[in-house]
């Protein structure tokens, strides 16, 4: 078995979530912050059997888009005569991280 931590943006994670769920793949949904543009972002940590994990990288891709946003870098020693200008991040799709797991109920 294999535990996939999808992270996401939150504009993609109902669609997503709808279509692993109708799909009948269990996943559990968490409210996360991107450590770099400290905004919200969804974490999905989802326990597949093996044969399942080429599925849900293919829906992940088919609902998950590239966006590109413009950030205003944080200066520690901002200065009054030092405009920061805002540049360009590009986010997403997603992305996935993969371990080994077993699954147990009690
Ligand atoms: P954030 O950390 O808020 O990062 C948002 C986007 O900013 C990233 O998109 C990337 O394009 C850019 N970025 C991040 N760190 C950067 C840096 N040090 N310098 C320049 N640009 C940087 P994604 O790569 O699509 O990542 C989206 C979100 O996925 C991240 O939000 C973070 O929450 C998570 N993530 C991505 N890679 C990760 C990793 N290796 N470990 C843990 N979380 C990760």
């Amino acid at each position: 078995m294999k535990l996939m931590i999808v992270i996401v943006q939150d504009e993609d994670a109902g669609k997503l979530l709808g279509a692993l769920n109708k799909k009948q793949i269990r996943v559990t949904r968490l409210s996360t912050t991107g450590g770099f543009l400290r905004r919200g972002n969804t974490t999905l940590l989802i326990g597949v059997e093996e044969e399942l994990v080429d599925d849900v990288k293919e829906t992940v891709k088919e609902y998950c888009k590239r966006r590109i946003t413009n950030v205003v870098p944080i200066v520690p020693t901002a200065s009054m005569d030092f405009i920061p200008t805002p540049v360009q991040v590009e986010i997403g799709g997603a992305t996935i991280f993969m371990f080994d797991c077993e699954q147990e109920r009690m």
